[in-house]
């Protein structure tokens, strides 16, 4: 099957035995009936699994080339239980631009627990080796970053997490599995927040993981049920819902941010426009090899360089909306330093590149003329 087809159909045979409904049923239950005592069905008690769920987790695993998926409440859960897979004492090598809830969660949670993180600049792959010791157990990447659109080689760190027997994780929101598939270049681990493309609304929040080995799926299955941050059925039913127009969503995102892009880039108050598609981003032939195409996301700075002036023009757009999150049918603008990264300290942040100036589009699937339109007004002619 091909990925338009899998979008629709992938997982999805005999999902409701009872009357053939072509959409799961929305099984609002929290338990389900024993034959006899000790005689399970497919389905016992919510939490451990329910239908619908189980429908979306098929479709996950299809969309992802990938044989198990796991859904969670939020994306932070799904990393939430990655992370449950280590020991106080396990240390992880982790991109040091991702969004700024991963890094709370991992330096503000999961460090209390005795795990340590090395953040590192992967720009160039390499670097990777210079952290790993005897402790090392995780590589945690984002790629395209969140915000700063950097792009990580997937298959260079593979080949370094498997030579030294460590396990890859890739959080896939930003380019879906429409642009690129993790599992298929050596990652362990793909992790998506379904919050944004793959629910695509703006209307579930929702996580998910995807894996290929058996053992490893068997521990995350047993922290999914054990940590209980499970999904509802009514938003697995959206999700899934999401997922089936996930690849016409995509191929419009992907020429609106193209041409925000280059509108940006030409536009006589805007000084730096981050996006892959540049033939001339420090990493564009590797973003040229590994995605499809170049997504919707679109960071810039102006020149007037100040927090004032970036929030100036988020708060003049009209058509983009100001608003945490992405991915939505809806354009949306966000001043990442003081909203979706306010919690990485400043040095740290502006080490990066995410200074007071960084303005973050989430470009839609509106008519350009608009958004091109609205971005001009915004910025002052
Ligand atoms: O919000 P949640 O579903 O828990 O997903 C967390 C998450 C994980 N990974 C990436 C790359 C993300 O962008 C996010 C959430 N990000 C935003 C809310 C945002 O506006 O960037």
């Amino acid at each position: 099957m091909k990925f338009n087809t899998k979008v629709i159909h992938g997982g999805q045979e005999n999902i409701d035995p009872a009357y053939n409904a072509v959409m799961p049923p929305i099984y609002q239950t929290t338990t389900f009936k024993q034959k006899s005592h000790g005689a399970h069905q497919d389905f016992e008690y919510a939490r451990s699994g329910n239908p619908t769920r189980a429908a979306l987790e098929k479709a996950y695993a299809s969309i992802e080339n990938g044989t198990y998926g796991i859904s969670f409440g939020s994306g932070l859960a799904a990393i939430d239980a990655v992370l449950k897979l280590l020991m106080p004492g396990d240390e992880v090598i982790s991109t040091s631009d991702l969004y700024g809830g991963s890094y709370r969660l991992f330096d503000k949670v999961f460090k209390n627990f005795g795990i340590k993180f090395h953040f590192v600049d992967m720009n160039d792959a390499s670097v990777i080796s210079n952290h790993i010791n005897d402790r090392t157990k995780l590589v945690w990447i984002e790629t395209p970053t969140n915000p700063m659109m950097n792009i990580i080689d997937i298959l260079a760190v593979a080949k370094i997490t498997k030579k030294h027997n460590l396990l890859l994780a890739v959080d896939n929101t930003f380019a879906t599995p429409y642009l690129q598939n993790p599992l298929d270049m050596g990652a362990d681990i793909v992790m998506h927040s379904a919050t944004k493309y793959l629910g695509g609304h703006s209307d579930v929040v929702q996580g998910c993981l995807v894996i290929n080995d058996e053992e490893l799926a068997k521990k995350l299955y047993f922290i999914q049920n054990a940590s209980g941050a499970v999904p509802g059925p009514q938003d697995c039913f959206l999700v899934l819902r999401g997922i089936k127009t996930l690849h016409v969503r995509m191929q419009r995102h992907c020429e609106n941010g193209k041409a925000v892009a280059q509108f940006l880039r030409e536009h006589p108050k805007v000084d730096k426009v981050y996006w892959p598609g540049f033939t001339d981003h420090p990493n564009h032939a590797i973003a040229k090899s590994q995605m499809r195409d170049y997504g919707g996301m679109v960071s810039f700075t102006t020149k007037a360089s100040t927090m004032d002036s970036a929030i100036n023009v988020i708060e003049n757009l009209k058509v983009f909306t100001l608003a945490e999150s992405l991915g939505g049918v809806e354009s949306l603008a966000g001043h990442p330093a003081t909203m979706t990264h306010a919690s990485i300290p400043k040095v740290d942040r502006e080490q990066s590149g995410i200074v007071d100036a960084l303005i973050r589009l989430s470009v839609g699937i509106e008519d350009i003329e608009d958004l091109l339109a609205d971005l001009n007004q915004a910025l002052g002619n």
